[in-house]
């Protein structure tokens, strides 16, 4: 038995060449606050599926092999983290894994990747949505975007949503298995300069808000940036302490200042360097779980 220290956690998702996304984002977070992260690509693509051409390279079928091979080795993970998954199937064979590899104090985190803005992303159906809900189940922390929620709840999207009707989803979610449930991606009624994230813990029933302001603009990946530092920060002491979740919006003031000084048009323009402030600014924004 290969045995380490360190937490070794198996991050499922794609390598997408170009932009930031999946694997290039999740393994230099996690591996930088002291993960050892094995990943299990599920497909290579030339960049993310939001531009217009991509090149893809399936790898469902080699995915079963890594898997066995890591079984010969006997291989064990502190945790898994699950976020792109390319097609029904993938998502069968990442629940039979982690079915396989779980330990009573694993944790699993899912991103139930599948859409956002109330659309379902590129090559992805109903079948798609159907397996996505079933892994959702298994998770002990799921982080799905306001679009993703309602696909999982097979409810028709709606951007307006109470604050009553919001914590009902998370119960409903909850419900059905994860301890935690965070919604990312929230609309603020009214305020489209503003953006909430709500979460639900299980373990003493509570609720929690924070809003912030939102950058009218759109980067793939921030999501994983968000889920991914979220996974390393529960993952190091869990199951030793309760998860907890510690929710504030503690952004870097001088961030913010550059932002509104520069204007939010302006921000449209230099995409790639902005890219780069929208991560730096969701890693500041401390949405995090963190541990008791
Ligand atoms: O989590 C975002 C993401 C990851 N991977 C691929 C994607 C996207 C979003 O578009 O296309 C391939």
């Amino acid at each position: 038995m290969y045995t380490n220290k360190v937490k070794r956690i198996a991050a499922v998702h794609d390598l997408s060449g170009f932009g930031r996304v999946s694997l290039t984002v999740v393994i230099p977070i996690l591996s930088s606050m002291g993960f050892q992260v094995c990943p299990l690509p599920t497909a290579v693509l030339s960049s993310h599926t939001q531009y217009p051409e991509f090149s893809i390279l399936d790898l469902t079928d080699e995915m079963p092999r890594i898997i066995a091979e890591w079984k010969k080795l006997d291989v064990q993970f502190d945790a898994f983290y699950t976020g792109y998954l390319g097609a029904p199937r993938q998502v069968q064979i990442v629940s039979d894994f982690i079915d396989d590899f779980r330990q009573p104090d694993s944790l699993v985190v899912v991103d139930p990747v599948l859409g956002d803005n109330g659309r379902l992303y590129t090559n992805f159906d109903e079948s798609m949505i159907r397996e996505m809900r079933h892994l959702a189940t298994k998770a002990d922390v799921i982080t799905p975007n306001l679009t993703e929620l309602f696909y999982l709840m097979d409810k028709p999207y709606k951007a307006d949503n109470t604050d009553e009707e919001l914590k009902s989803y998370l119960r409903l979610l909850s419900d059905a298995g994860p301890q935690v449930v965070i919604i990312t991606s929230v609309p603020v009624h009214e305020e489209s300069h503003k953006t909430s994230v709500y979460a639900y813990n299980r373990v003493g029933d509570r609720y929690w808000k924070i809003t912030c302001p939102y950058l009218p603009a759109h980067y793939p990946g921030t999501g994983d940036t968000f889920t991914g530092k979220s996974t390393a920060q529960s993952g190091y002491a869990y199951p030793k302490r309760q998860l907890r979740i510690d929710l504030k919006c503690s952004y870097v003031t001088r961030w913010r200042n550059l932002f509104l000084f520069l204007g939010y048009e302006l921000i449209h323009y230099y995409t790639e360097m902005n890219k780069f402030r929208q991560q730096v600014y969701v890693i500041c924004l401390e949405v995090t779980l963190l541990i008791r």
